[in-house]
C-alpha cells in the first residue's frame, strides 16, 4: 500500500493528487490514505497536504529505501532484487550467504552502515551511517577464475563512469580497485569469489563509495587520503547499477579490448612511474597497461617486464 501511494505521489509530483482520487484508486478510505501519508512522513518523506487540492510529494528522504532504489531503475538484472539493512557486519558477508543459499545473480545487498566493512587483505573499510553507498552485488559470470580480476576492472570503470555522469566531477581508477577524485580515494571495490574446479560459482562484488561525508567525519588517519562526493545517494546508486549492468554484459561477452581501452582513459597509473608492493615484495617501474586478465604490466629500469596480478600501487 505504501509503495502504491508513493508511486502515485511520484507520478503527480509536479501537482497534487486528491485524497479522494488516491482512496478510489487503491480502494480504501480517505482516512486510511491519511494514515499511510502520516506513516510515510514518519519515514522522512516531506508530503504537503492541501485542504482542497490534496497531497503533493515535496522531498524524499536520504534513505536507501528499496522503493526508491528500484523506482524507474533501468536494469534487467542488477538491482531487480534488493535487500537493505540498517546495520550489518559487511554487505559482502550477507550477499555471500544469500549466494550460497542459491540466490540468482543480480541481487544487491545494501547497508546504511557496516560494523565490519572490509577492504582487501582484511583491511577495514570505514562505512558510517547514511554517509555513503555500501553494497554488494551477487554475480555468476560464465568466466574462468583467471578472468576474475577483470570483474574488478570492469566494475571500476562502471562506477567511475557513473560518478562522472552524475556529478560531472573528474574521477580516476587507481589499479586495481580504487576510485579516486581530487587525488584522494573516494571509493573502493572488493571482489570475492567462490570457485569450483575451473569455474566461478559466484562472485560478490562489494562496492563502497563515500557520499556526503565532511572532512571531520573521517577518522584522523583517513583525512589526508580519503574524500567524498556530495550528491543524492539514491540517484547516484541508480546510475551505478545501470552502469554496472552495461559493463557486466561487456565482461561476459569477453570484450577485453574495449574494457582495456576504457580503463586506459580513466587510469590514474597508466604511463606513470609506480611502486607496487605485494606483501614483502616491492617492484618499481613504468606502468605500461593491463592485460586481458586484469594484471598490470610494469617495465622495470633494468628493462625487465613484470606482469603483476595484485598489489598496492603508489604513483610518482
Ligand atoms: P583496499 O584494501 O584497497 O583499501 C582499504 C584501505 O582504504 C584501508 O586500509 C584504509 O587505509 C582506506 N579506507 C578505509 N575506509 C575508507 C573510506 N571509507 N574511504 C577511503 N579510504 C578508506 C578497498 O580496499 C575496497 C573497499 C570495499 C568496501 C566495500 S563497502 C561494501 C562491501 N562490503 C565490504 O565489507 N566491503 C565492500
Amino acid at each position: 500500500m505504501d509503495t502504491e501511494i508513493l508511486n502515485a505521489l511520484h507520478k503527480f509530483k509536479d501537482g497534487y493528487i486528491s485524497g479522494e482520487e488516491l482512496a478510489g484508486k487503491l480502494k480504501v478510505s480517505r482516512t486510511a490514505i491519511w494514515n499511510h501519508i502520516e506513516y510515510l512522513r514518519g519515514q522522512g518523506y516531506t508530503i504537503e497536504a492541501h485542504p482542497r487540492l490534496g497531497y503533493r510529494l515535496i522531498e524524499i528522504p536520504d534513505r536507501l529505501f528499496p522503493d526508491e532504489i528500484q523506482r524507474e531503475l533501468e536494469t534487467k538484472l542488477i538491482g531487480k532484487k534488493v535487500w537493505v539493512y540498517e546495520k550489518i557486519t559487511s554487505t559482502n558477508d550477507v550477499a555471500s550467504d544469500l549466494a550460497i543459499k542459491g540466490e540468482p545473480e543480480g541481487g544487491v545487498v545494501f547497508a546504511e552502515s557496516q560494523a565490519k566493512g572490509r577492504g582487501r587483505l582484511g583491511r577495514s573499510w570505514f562505512s558510517p551511517k547514511h554517509k555513503g553507498l555500501w553494497f554488494s552485488v551477487i554475480l555468476r559470470p560464465p568466466l574462468q577464475p583467471v578472468y576474475a580480476p577483470m570483474i574488478t576492472i570492469a566494475s571500476s570503470i562502471a562506477v567511475a563512469k557513473a560518478i562522472i555522469k552524475y556529478t560531472g566531477q573528474s574521477v580516476w581508477i587507481k589499479w586495481p580497485n580504487d576510485i579516486y577524485t581530487n587525488d584522494k580515494k573516494v571509493g573502493g571495490i572488493l571482489t570475492e569469489m567462490n570457485t569450483e574446479l575451473d569455474t566461478i560459482k559466484f562472485v560478490i562484488l562489494g562496492i563502497g563509495i563515500n557520499v556526503n561525508l565532511k572532512v571531520d567525519d573521517f577518522p584522523e588517519e583517513l583525512r589526508d587520503k580519503a574524500t567524498s562526493i556530495s550528491c543524492s545517494r539514491i540517484e547516484l546508486v541508480k546510475e551505478i547499477l545501470g552502469s554496472l549492468e552495461f559493463y557486466y554484459k561487456m565482461l561476459n561477452e569477453k570484450r577485453w579490448d574495449t574494457i582495456i581501452s576504457e580503463w586506459k582513459n580513466l587510469s590514474l597509473v597508466l604511463g606513470k612511474r609506480i611502486k607496487l608492493a605485494q606483501g614483502n615484495k616491492k617492484y618499481e617501474g613504468q606502468a605500461l597497461g593491463i592485460d586481458q586478465q586484469g594484471a598490470i604490466i610494469l617495465r622495470q629500469d633494468d628493462g625487465i617486464i613484470q606482469r603483476l596480478s595484485s598489489g598496492d600501487v603508489e604513483c610518482f
